[in-house]
């Protein structure tokens, strides 16, 4: 698995995540500003619950509707390596489900699935979905680094199988794993003392129906308060001159109103 620098551009992210599927920047963010991210998110722990299904995971805990909950996030979902990289390969693109996923000790591994794979649209397809997973505390492989099938991307018809071979995204605390929504992963099982947190802030094309509900995720007098490209991003957006448009007018028109 390569790693790359901080200073990576997004043609040397592009590289191994068009090649792999994914690609890890190591040490985006400093030590300290990753502990302040996680502070910021402790309070909101305290009041998530665990999953409700093995999916989601009896033993972690996912903070949804992120954006209503936190500002913690805005600058990275916004920051132009991610967004240059979203460019080259969506083009157009808005959040899909951004959430907080903190894996609980004694949680097992989570089964391979794709991001995209809730769009039924035949393969091979241009990718729909890529995500970036935010490091905010070190991912190891015994606390739950999250598993990817490399070169998954593209396979059209193959599954991964119970022996498929995986390699985990072992990243220290600030680091970010991009990967498209091709790719074939899975949350790690938990076998440690400690819960594992991350982010994931993931975006789909922009004329797909986000995963999560945005515009009722995220209340108008919230979204109303952010910078226009968050907004956007949340969906108050055009793709071409058509999709998203309200009374024939530019969603962000009916924000301010
Ligand atoms: O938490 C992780 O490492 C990945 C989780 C994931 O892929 C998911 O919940 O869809």
């Amino acid at each position: 698995m390569s790693h790359l620098s901080p200073a990576a551009t997004v043609d040397e992210v592009l590289e191994p995540l068009q090649r792999d599927g994914y690609a890890i920047v190591d040490h985006f963010l400093s030590p300290a500003e990753a502990a302040a991210k996680r502070a910021d998110l402790v309070s909101l722990l305290e009041q998530t619950p665990t999953g409700r299904n093995d999916f989601e995971g009896f033993h972690t805990q996912r903070i949804y509707a992120l954006f209503a909950k936190t500002r913690a996030f805005d600058e990275l979902a916004t920051h132009p390596l991610v967004l240059g990289v979203l460019d080259r390969i969506l083009g157009s693109y808005q959040f899909s489900a951004p959430q907080g996923i903190q894996i609980g000790p004694g949680e097992t591994r989570q089964d391979l699935h794709r991001d995209d794979g809730p769009y039924p649209v035949p393969r091979p397809r241009p990718e729909l979905v890529v995500n970036t997973m935010w490091a905010l505390d070190d991912f190891s492989a015994e606390n739950g680094a999250t598993h990817v099938v490399p070169g998954s991307h593209r396979w059209i018809d193959q599954v991964p199988q119970s022996d498929t071979p995986t390699e985990q995204a072992i990243m220290p605390a600030g680091s970010v794993m991009f990967f498209v929504g091709s790719v074939f992963h899975a949350g790690g099982a938990n076998r440690t003392d400690s819960p594992r947190l991350g982010v994931i802030l993931e975006y789909c094309a922009g004329w797909l129906r986000q995963q999560e509900n945005q515009y009722l995720a995220v209340p108008k007098e919230t979204a109303r308060e952010l910078p226009q490209r968050m907004q956007e991003l949340l969906g108050y957006g055009m793709h071409n001159e058509f999709l998203g448009q309200v009374d024939a007018r530019h969603p962000s028109k009916w924000l301010r109103s």
